[in-house]
């Protein structure tokens, strides 16, 4: 069977309902079902006129942090967080597929903490969380995102008066070791990798992908990516629906197609 040409969707529940170790690899398209705006679709962050004429990856830089708190934040705020979100199905669904022992990680390059408030447990934010800020100061104070007040815009430590920061890797920052190593792990191990919700733009994030050493790479986006002539099955659809039939399929039917568990 080749996979382009059965049903798509039938052959990823067939490789999910299947697998040991799928890792699922996502990015902003993953949340726009929940509201939050991704960067490069036409509704995208990069489309809106913001940050008076400059580029989104300066207003999000290590640099525009340092150089112009006030602008920095106002940026950050406006566009990056999103306190009232929900998960949507695709959260939903790879929390379902985690729980029935078919999915092993999610690794997200989102930064919106959707994944874990849909339940699921092992997720790897290689660009951090709004959800987690620290102060600068030496004892690096933590705070959870509903302990940042709206004002002052930019976040000051109640402690001890230094800038609150959000754990989020901004341009012209690396990303966390550890977070990227068991990335790499997961994606190793890999049985089903399923890339979805990412123009894979972005890296060294989309750099991980070579590791995966398998053959059933299924690429789930609304756009074409740089990665579509290598994989295995390539959607064209929101990620949402996809996930959604996969396991409404799996866990939602008397006789589900792949064996189910
Ligand atoms: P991106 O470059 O904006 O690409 C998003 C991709 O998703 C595009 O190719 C779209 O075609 C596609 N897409 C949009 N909606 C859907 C949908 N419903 N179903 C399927 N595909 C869809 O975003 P990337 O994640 O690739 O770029 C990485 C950046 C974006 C990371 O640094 C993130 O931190 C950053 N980001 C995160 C969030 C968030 O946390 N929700 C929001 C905006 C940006």
């Amino acid at each position: 069977m080749t996979a382009n040409t059965a049903d798509p969707i039938q052959t990823l529940t067939t490789w999910l309902g299947n697998a040991h170790s799928a890792v699922f690899f996502g990015g902003a398209g993953v949340s726009t079902a929940s509201g939050i705006p991704d960067f490069r679709s036409a509704a995208g962050l990069y489309s809106a006129q913001q940050g008076n004429g400059r580029s989104p990856e300066y207003m999000l830089s290590h640099d525009c942090l340092v150089n112009e708190p006030d602008e920095f934040f106002a940026f950050y705020r406006a566009n990056l967080v999103h306190p009232d979100a929900k998960p949507n199905r695709t959260h939903t669904g790879l929390a379902e597929l985690e729980a029935a022992g078919h999915l092993a990680a999610v690794v997200t390059q989102n930064i919106d903490g959707l994944h874990q408030a849909a339940g699921s447990k092992t997720v790897y934010e290689l660009h951090g969380s709004v959800e987690r800020n620290h102060c600068l100061g030496r004892a690096h104070h933590f705070y959870s995102l509903n302990e940042i007040p709206a004002q002052p815009v930019v976040p000051v430590c109640p402690q001890c008066g230094a800038m609150v920061r959000p754990d989020v890797v901004l341009y012209g920052e690396a990303l966390d070791t550890a977070t990227v190593e068991a990335s790499v792990e997961a994606i190793s191990r890999a049985d089903v990798l399923v890339v979805g919700g990412t123009s894979l733009a972005v890296y060294p994030a989309a750099g991980l992908l070579q590791y995966y050493p398998g053959r059933k790479l299924a690429l789930v986006n609304l756009s074409r990516t740089p990665m579509d002539s290598q994989a295995d099955l390539v959607i064209h659809e929101t990620v949402a629906q996809v996930v959604g039939k996969v396991c409404d399929q799996l866990y939602h039917r008397a006789h589900p197609i792949g064996g189910g568990r």
